[in-house]
């Protein structure tokens, strides 16, 4: 299988090399078959919860440092006593793998500068500065290798604690030096991310690249470096300077588009594009007490069908608490997704857009020789399909995933297909239908020969 899919990921990549995104010399299979990632915000700015002084400061609760104005002093002070105690790192890779997630994108330094490993080259991080005094990142290395999930590692380029790059709360501060942070700071961070104690990195996700000081040529020069340490980790397409037009930047192994699920095809996203959309559970990536705004796992499980279906991943956000935990809605959440994934997972790891795109009744992926109808509206007695891609002569089988041995009756007039689907719909939010083809499914039926049956 996994051969099978590196050569239809080359082979799409190669019909649609252009302007906006080039596939780079990074193999993305891994990154590709997964199609289902979770991202782990948590820091510092989880103890606040979004309050600061008894009061709510609005907005992403990890922007509490900024948006609170809250001081360095007094941010280091917090940082101190940091100490989640019921943190469990088997948990938490249980729980992605639980939920038919294969990567884990953890937060090992967010723009607050505070770090989750035991970094050489600062003191401001989780062995030297807080109450725990453990590595974040060795843990959540060793679940992760576990409970057989990649790990990927979100660095922030902004900081807002390094003297020479944190001018919004050193005001007056003139001795500052950005190549100086690169090259005595960034980089030696990086080097230690990726110097193999925690494993091979699947991913670095770079973040924060629009401050000012930040430029294209530095955006180059970290890749490069990052690929010169660990060519195999894929690094997404936010160091350059303005990533913000999808697909518009020129540094980066995929492309991120934020909050949103992008329309395909378009000018800007086409078949083969390797990309990925990031959400949050709720409104807020860090946890926040005042943020109640959850999306139904009906919402999250359509939107990673979505992806799917144009070729993309999701990477869902879980903002732990400070001590360790996530919200009882976040496991929730991530049960009833994992529900659904235990069922239906096939139709989506591994899968590739179709290029049938959005029907009236939902989405379908692609595996090898197999077309994944999602149905979200699902018909009294017969879902209608049209081939027109691939050759209805070529159907060995078409069955339901909640029940597949056994066969669903179809009909053939042309193209089109009429499947006899059971009744009730196996699940209310998606029931996936399998058609099985033959092999060379897509062969075009010779101009003669009776499609009728
Ligand atoms: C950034 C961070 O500032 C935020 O705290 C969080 O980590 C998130 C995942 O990434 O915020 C962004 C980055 C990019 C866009 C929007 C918010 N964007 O491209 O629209």
């Amino acid at each position: 299988m996994a051969v099978v899919l590196f050569i239809q990921v080359t082979g799409l990549s190669a019909q649609v090399a252009k302007d906006h995104y080039k596939p780079t010399d990074t193999s993305t299979e891994w990154f590709e078959e997964a199609r289902f990632g979770m991202f782990v915000h948590w820091g510092i700015y989880s103890m606040y919860g979004a309050y600061y002084e008894g009061k709510h400061v609005p907005g992403i609760a990890e922007w509490i440092m900024k948006r609170g104005n809250i001081p360095i002093d007094v941010y280091e002070a917090q940082a101190e006593k940091f100490d989640p105690v019921k943190f469990e790192a088997e948990l938490w890779a249980k729980a992605a793998r639980d939920a038919g997630m294969k990567y884990l994108l953890i937060t090992t330094k967010h723009h607050d500068g505070f770090c989750l490993w035991d970094s050489k080259v600062s003191d401001y991080d989780v062995i030297d500065h807080a109450a725990y005094g453990k590595d974040i990142i060795k843990a959540l290395h060793l679940a992760a290798e576990k409970y057989g999930i990649k790990l990927a590692l979100y660095y922030s380029i902004l900081d807002w604690h390094h003297p020479d790059v944190s001018y919004h709360f050193r005001k007056g501060k003139t001795d500052v030096d950005f190549d100086r942070y690169i090259e005595e700071y960034m980089k030696p961070q990086l080097a230690e991310l990726l110097s193999g104690q925690y494993g091979e990195v699947g991913m670095l996700w770079f973040d924060g690249g629009w401050e000012n000081w930040w430029t294209f040529d530095r955006g180059r020069n970290i890749y490069n470096f990052v690929k010169s340490i660990s060519p195999n980790t894929i690094v997404n397409d936010r160091l350059d300077k303005d990533h913000s037009k999808l697909g518009g930047s020129e540094i980066g192994d995929y492309i991120t588009p934020e909050q949103n699920i992008p329309a395909m095809p378009t000018s800007t996203l086409k078949p083969g594009d390797v990309w990925e959309t990031v959400l949050t559970m709720n409104n807020s990536w860090g946890y926040s007490k005042a943020d109640h705004n959850w999306k139904s796992p009906r919402e999250l499980i359509r939107s990673l069908i979505e992806v799917a279906s144009r070729g993309g991943n999701l990477t869902l956000n879980v903002g732990p608490k400070p001590d360790g935990t996530f919200t009882s809605e976040t496991t929730d959440i991530l049960n009833a997704i994992g529900k659904w994934m235990k069922v239906n997972g096939e139709a989506i790891h591994g899968t590739t857009h179709s290029e049938l795109g959005v029907m009236p009744w939902g989405r379908l992926t692609v595996k090898d020789d197999t077309k994944y109808l999602h149905v979200f509206e699902w018909p009294r007695d017969e879902l209608n399909i049209r081939l027109d891609h691939w050759n209805p002569r070529k159907i060995k089988r078409i069955y339901a995933l909640a029940n597949p041995n056994k066969s669903l009756d179809f009909k053939r007039t042309g193209v089109e297909v009429r499947i006899k689907v059971p009744q009730p719909m196996p699940d209310p939010i998606a029931s996936v239908i399998a058609i099985e083809f033959g092999p060379d499914p897509k062969a075009k039926p010779t101009s003669n020969q009776n499609l009728d049956q």
